[in-house]
C-alpha cells in the first residue's frame, strides 16, 4: 500500500520518516546530524560562529546538503522509495532564506547529475540565514511596536519578537539595503525546502507563517500595512499563504528512487508538525517538546493571546489555531549542566532525584547560558538562588530540571490548565525529567512511541493531503507507551515555588 515520507529540518539535524498508514507501521527513517555528517558547513549546533552572542545564523546550503544526504541514506536503507505516494515536512520556525531572481529558473532546471548545494548556491541573495535563536533585532521590534502597538499581537498572534521573521527582514533591509534589493523571494526554512522538492516557489502555511509577525490571522493572508512598514516592497517578495498541496515532486528526486509527480504537501513549522505527530491536534491535550528549544503548546479552542506578551498563536495544520511558549535554553543548556556537574545522562533519569527531594530545599536554577526567549532576557548567564557552582551534582541537576519545569508551568498558564500532557523530544526519554514535569504540573505525563513527532507529523500531513484521515493515523502512530502519574504530596511545594521562579527570572546572573 501507499507510503508517506515526512521530513523534519530542525536546528541540529535533518530527519526523514516513512509511514505505511494502511499497516499502521513506520517502514523507514534516516537522519543527518550537522555536527557529525556535515562539518564542512561549520554549524556544529546548527549555528555559525559569530562575535556577537545575539546573532545566530546558519548556512542554508547545509540544509540542502542534508536533504540530499538524508534521501540517499533512506534509499540505501532499503525502503521501497517508489511506494512513497506523497511527501510532507516541516522546518525549524522563523528562520529565513533570501533568494535572488534566478531562484525560480534554477529550481525548474535542477539536474540529477549534480547535488543541490552546487546547483542552488548562486541563487542566494544572502549567504546566511538568521534562525530562531537570533535575538539581535530589539531595535526593529521597538520600531514595529511603536508603529502598530497592540494590533501586532491581536492580528498576528504575537507582539514584535526578536527571532520572528518580520524583525529579521527589517534589520536586513536597513543594514544591507543593496542585498535586500537583490532579494526577489524570502522563504522560511520550511517553504524553502518545499520549493526545492516541487521545483518552484512553494507557499508558506498558516502554522509557520504566523511566526513572522506578518500574517494576519483574522484574514488568513499577509497584512499589507505591516509588510509595507517592515521593509520596502516586502509583499512582492513573500510567497503565497496556503495549506494543503504545494505542488508535485521534481524529477531531480528520481535519483533517490522517488516517483516524480507525486504530491508534496505545504510544509509547516516544527512545532505545528509536532502538534499533529503527537496526536494533540484536537483541544484538551498539551505537549511539552524537549529539544534544542523547549516548547509548550496545545490546540486552542478559541483565539486568545498571552496577556504577558511572551507566548504565540500559530495556525494549527489540522484547522484553527494553536498556542505556544518557547524557551531557548533547552537541550544545549541541559547538556552543559550535565558536563559541568561531571555526570552521565543516567543521573537525570534517576540518580539525582533519588538523592534529593522535591523542591530541592528551595534551591532553583535557570540555566540561561544563551539569551532567553521566555521571558525575553538578553543578558545570558545562569540564574540561581543559591551557590550553584559549589553545590553537589545532584543538587545542581534537580535545581535546573525543576527550574525549567516551573518556568514552563508559569508561562503556560495563559494557555490553560491541563490534566494530560504529552512529551516529545530527546530529553523526554528521561524518566526523572518526565516525573518532575508530572509533579510540577500535577498532570498525567504521557510518552508516545515515536521520538521524532515533527517528522511523523510531516508524514501524517502528506497522507492527510492524499485523503487518509488524521484520526486513523493518530490511533496507529501516536499511542501512549508510558505514563508518569503526578504525586499529589508534591503539589504544595511546587505551588510555593512558582513565585520564586518568577523572582529568579528578574535576577541578574552571578559570577
Ligand atoms: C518556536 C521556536 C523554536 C523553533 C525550534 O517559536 O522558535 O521552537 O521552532 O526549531
Amino acid at each position: 500500500m501507499a507510503y508517506y515520507l515526512g521530513i523534519d529540518s530542525s536546528t541540529q539535524s535533518l530527519k526523514g520518516l516513512v509511514i505505511d498508514p494502511s499497516a499502521g507501521r513506520i517502514v523507514g527513517d534516516a537522519n543527518v546530524n550537522f555536527k557529525a555528517d556535515l562539518p564542512q558547513y561549520n554549524c556544529p549546533d546548527g549555528v555559525l560562529a559569530n562575535a556577537d552572542p545575539l546573532v545566530k545564523h546558519a548556512d542554508p546550503l547545509m540544509w540542502l546538503a542534508a536533504l540530499d544526504l538524508m534521501l540517499a541514506r533512506l534509499q540505501k536503507s532499503g525502503v521501497a522509495m517508489e511506494r512513497v505516494a506523497a511527501i510532507g515536512g516541516d522546518g525549524q520556525q522563523h528562520g529565513s532564506v533570501y533568494l535572488n531572481d534566478t531562484f525560480s529558473n534554477a529550481l525548474a532546471e535542477l539536474r540529477r547529475a549534480a547535488l543541490l548545494p552546487e546547483q542552488l548556491k548562486g541563487t542566494l541573495a544572502r549567504s546566511t540565514s538568521p534562525i530562531w535563536m537570533d535575538s539581535s533585532t530589539s531595535a526593529e521590534c521597538r520600531e514595529l511596536d511603536g508603529q502598530f502597538g497592540a494590533r501586532l499581537q491581536t492580528d498576528t498572534g504575537s507582539p514584535a519578537i526578536e527571532r520572528f521573521t518580520g524583525a529579521q527582514i527589517r534589520k536586513f533591509a536597513k543594514t544591507e539595503p543593496e542585498r535586500y534589493a537583490q532579494t526577489a523571494r524570502i522563504h522560511l526554512v520550511s517553504s524553502f525546502l518545499c520549493s526545492v522538492l516541487i521545483g518552484e516557489d512553494a507557499p508558506i502555511d498558516s502554522g509557520d507563517g504566523a511566526g513572522m509577525n506578518l500574517l494576519n490571522l483574522k484574514t488568513g493572508t499577509w497584512d499589507a500595512d505591516i509588510a509595507a512598514f517592515t521593509a520596502p516592497g516586502l509583499l512582492a517578495k513573500l510567497p503565497k499563504v496556503a495549506n494543503g498541496v504545494a505542488g508535485t515532486l521534481h524529477p531531480y528526486f528520481e535519483k533517490y528512487g522517488l516517483r516524480a509527480g507525486i504530491p508534496v504537501a505545504v510544509w509547516t513549522g516544527d512545532n505545528p508538525a509536532s502538534l499533529v505527530g503527537t496526536g494533540a491536534w484536537g483541544a484538551g491535550v498539551a505537549v511539552v517538546s524537549l529539544g534544542t528549544s523547549d516548547t509548550f503548546f496545545a490546540a486552542l479552542d478559541t483565539f486568545r493571546t498571552d496577556p504577558e506578551g511572551c507566548g504565540h498563536v500559530f495556525g494549527n495544520p489540522a484547522g484553527g489555531c494553536m498556542s505556544l511558549a518557547c524557551f531557548k535554553n533547552g537541550s544545549l543548556a541541559r547538556d552543559r549542566v550535565r558536563k559541568e556537574a561531571g555526570v552521565e545522562w543516567a543521573f537525570f533519569d534517576k540518580t539525582a532525584f533519588e538523592m534529593t527531594s522535591a523542591g530541592n530545599g528551595g534551591g532553583l536554577a535557570l540555566p540561561w547560558f544563551e539569551a532567553e526567549i521566555t521571558p525575553p532576557v538578553l543578558t545570558p548567564g545562569l540564574r540561581a538562588n543559591f551557590d550553584f557552582g559549589a553545590a553537589t551534582p545532584e543538587v545542581r541537576v534537580r535545581a535546573a530540571v525543576e527550574g525549567q519545569a516551573l518556568a514552563l508551568r508559569r508561562h503556560a498558564q495563559w494557555i490553560g490548565a491541563f490534566k494530560q500532557i504529552r512529551v516529545t523530544g530527546g530529553a523526554s526519554k528521561s524518566p526523572g525529567i518526565r516525573q518532575t514535569l508530572a509533579d510540577v504540573f500535577q498532570a498525567r505525563v504521557e510518552s508516545i512511541a515515536v521520538a521524532d513527532s515533527a517528522a511523523l507529523g510531516g508524514a501524517m500531513l502528506a497522507a492527510h493531503a492524499d485523503g487518509v484521515p488524521l484520526e486513523q493515523m493518530t490511533a496507529a502512530f501516536s499511542p501512549v507507551t508510558a505514563v508518569c502519574e503526578p504525586r499529589p504530596e508534591h503539589a504544595a511545594v511546587y505551588d510555593s515555588l512558582l513565585p520564586v521562579i518568577g523572582e529568579l527570572e528578574k535576577a541578574m546572573p552571578k559570577g
